[in-house]
């Protein structure tokens, strides 16, 4: 469904919310994986508050959907997000990747609510979003998949398999995203392993592909759609966007793939998204 002006406002705000939530929380936890949380937020906010069949106070509803975050490593943004959204207190984020904490820099799926699958082992999620896809065939069941990959994690092979048994099953209801903020954990994407024409690829795997800006909602929702009714197989949506998205000092810069931030930076980062969206509350 489109986005509505109301609605579009919203969610800007939660997105907004939550880059700064990030950096409070990777300046609390001593460092995180903050450059690929950031480029990944506006389509986890669409996901979460307009899209996705859940009920965060009943986790285990069984006819939710489900997202998998293959790219595990973006663990604190999932949590900020998760948090927001209802399924567990913001405050239990202060103890994030401590020791004894629930929440690991890698969520764990039996520690963390709301988490369906433990990643952070790159290559792997993708195959699990794909079994809970035909797991819902075999079930009879209505449930959407949606798995969020990294560009620089389509480098593992294990991708691919999973990416062609998904169009050999001809699963419909799993609809991925795939990052593609161009830098992966040391540089580029392309200087370290090239991957363009990274749609040419998913279209040749059988996959429906879309590319899109991943920071404008309104093509977010539209691409979602799109796939939503789609009916020969998976989609991929391929969402350009940009590594430490609403942080100057840290936008395309490898360097910020993983970081920590002291309290001054930190205070730098939040102004820095206030500047970036100065007309959103
Ligand atoms: C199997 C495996 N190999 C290596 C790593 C270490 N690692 C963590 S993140 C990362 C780069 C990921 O790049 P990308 O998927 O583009 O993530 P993003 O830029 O969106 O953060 C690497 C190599 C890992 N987590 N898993």
């Amino acid at each position: 469904m489109p986005l509505t002006e109301q609605e579009h406002k919203e969610l800007k705000t939660i997105a907004k919310k939550i880059r700064k939530d990030i950096v409070d929380v990777t300046h609390w936890s001593g460092g995180s994986h903050i450059g690929g949380s950031l480029s990944m937020v506006d389509f986890m906010v669409v996901l979460y508050w307009k899209y996705m069949r859940i009920d965060p106070k009943n986790p285990s509803w069984e006819d939710r959907d489900r997202l998998v975050l293959s790219k595990g490593h973006g663990g604190v943004g999932h949590a900020v997000i998760l948090a927001n959204r209802g399924y567990f207190d913001f405050e239990l984020l202060k103890e994030f990747n401590q020791f004894g904490s629930a929440f690991g820099m890698h969520l764990d799926s039996k520690k963390a609510t709301g988490v369906e699958a433990s990643t952070g082992s790159m290559g792997h999620g993708l195959s699990q979003a794909l079994g809970m896809a035909l797991g819902a065939r075999v079930l009879k069941k209505d449930w959407k998949i949606y798995a969020v990959l990294g560009d620089g994690e389509c480098n593992e092979g294990s991708i691919w398999e999973s990416a062609m048994a998904a169009n050999h099953y001809k699963t419909s209801n799993l609809i991925g995203f795939l990052d593609r903020n161009h830098m992966m954990i040391d540089g580029p994407t392309e200087s370290v392993m090239s991957l363009e024409p990274i749609d040419k690829k998913w279209e040749a795997f059988g996959w429906y592909t879309q590319v899109i800006n991943g920071h404008d909602m309104v093509q977010i929702c539209d691409a979602i759609d799109k796939a939503l009714t789609h009916n020969g197989g998976p989609s991929m949506i391929i969402c350009d966007t940009i590594k430490g998205k609403g942080v100057d000092f840290m936008e395309n810069n490898p360097a910020w793939h993983y970081g920590g931030l002291n309290a001054e930076q930190a205070e730098k980062a939040k102004l820095s998204i206030d500047k970036m969206y100065p007309d959103v509350p």
